[in-house]
């Protein structure tokens, strides 16, 4: 039986309390990481620095002393090492080149050679399992194929997902080839990760909503499945968490009846009662507190973190927000989402 609380969560046990950990936890709103930032000097030489890296996974550890870590790295550093360009604008965010044609396609490395980029992320990996106190858990990730490749075919981040629809229906079988090489890489990826010291995997399908139900079925949830059966083949029952934001209710449950899924992340579009009756006997549940809270704080904050541990508080529950922190969020807010969280007991 696991001892750490987040492990015990997954595995489908209720708790007194809750464990909470929070997406983006190590990032603008924290002062320490502005500073590391700055000495690391922009965002992709902090990804790429095992001692950096390390340094603003820990730093929202010490400061709060969440029940998880996850692993400082992003989305989009699987297309960087598929052999595309990535810049971060400031002020804006990321641009990558662009894959429109078979040709573009075909430009694109070997997918085994994408370790060659990532070994400093598989080195962070390595540090943090070793840096990390013995009741904290030490989550890997990785975008889920179809939103990576909305990121690959557009070249930025869209509101609509445009392109990427283009692509599919005016050349499915380059939308197809790009989603099979994603696939590949990022199961090699999360592998690496686990071998590290990656105890829990998180895959992020951020734009997920976007898609039709048929869409939804063969490009969220079917790749997702394929990598979970790689990962799982390779490295044992690893518990993942699924973030198939913004599906629908039916979207969700199909999500709760994969193969290897351990816990389904909410969005804090989620009704949290449904979720309870649908899907927590299934499934852990993670989420969902509007991030706006840890803007606003106060009243507002604490009635809604009660709320949710409320509606949740008869099955596996992991608490966090529905999405990640903003930039302008007061960490005296997280410090009050914390200390209402374990101010609770279910029993
Ligand atoms: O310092 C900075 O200015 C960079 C801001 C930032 C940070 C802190 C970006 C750029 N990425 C990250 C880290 C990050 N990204 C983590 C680290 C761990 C943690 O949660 O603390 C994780 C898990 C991600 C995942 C990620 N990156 C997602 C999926 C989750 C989500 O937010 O929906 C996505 C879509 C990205 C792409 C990305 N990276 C950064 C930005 C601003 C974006 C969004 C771009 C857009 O669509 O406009």
């Amino acid at each position: 039986m696991a001892q750490k609380k987040i492990l015990k969560a997954l595995e489908g046990q209720t708790l007194d309390v809750p464990p909470v950990w929070m997406m983006r936890q190590a990032g603008r709103y924290l002062p320490e990481y502005r500073t590391t930032r700055a000495k690391a000097g922009d965002f992709l030489s902090l990804c790429y620095s095992p001692e950096w890296a390390t340094e603003v996974t820990l730093q929202p550890i010490r400061r709060f002393g969440f029940d998880a870590a996850i692993l400082f790295a992003d989305i989009l550093l699987i297309p960087q090492a598929l052999g595309l360009d990535l810049w971060f604008v400031q002020g804006e965010g990321p641009r990558l080149s662009t894959i429109e044609t078979n040709k573009d396609l075909q430009k694109l490395g070997k997918i085994e050679s994408i370790h060659t980029t990532l070994s400093p992320v598989y080195e962070t990996v390595s540090r943090l399992s070793k840096a990390l106190p013995d009741d904290v858990t030490l989550i890997g990730f990785a975008g889920a194929p179809w939103t990576v490749a909305t990121y690959m075919i557009a070249g930025r981040g869209t509101p609509d997902q445009g392109p990427a629809h283009n692509l599919m229906q005016t050349n499915t079988s380059v939308f197809e080839g790009l989603m099979e090489r994603i696939v590949d890489a990022t199961a090699l990826y999360l592998i690496e990760q686990i071998k590290a010291g990656a105890e829990v995997i998180k895959i992020f399908d951020s734009w997920a909503g976007s898609l039709s139900p048929d869409d939804f079925n063969k490009y969220s949830k079917q790749p997702t499945e394929e990598i979970i059966r790689r990962v799982h083949k390779e490295c044992g029952s690893v518990p993942i968490i699924c973030f198939p934001k913004g599906a629908n209710q039916a979207g969700y449950e199909s999500f709760a009846n994969m193969n290897g899924v351990s816990c389904l992340a909410l969005g804090q579009d989620m009704d949290t009662d449904w979720a309870a009756k649908n899907l927590q006997s299934k499934v852990c549940l993670q989420g969902n507190l509007d991030p706006s809270h840890m803007v606003n704080g106060g009243t507002a904050l604490v009635d809604a973190v009660n709320n949710i541990c409320d509606s949740l508080a008869n099955g596996p529950h992991i608490f966090n927000l529905g999405h990640g922190i903003t930039p302008d969020a007061d960490p005296n807010n997280v410090q009050l989402m914390i200390d209402t969280v374990r101010a609770r007991s279910n029993r």
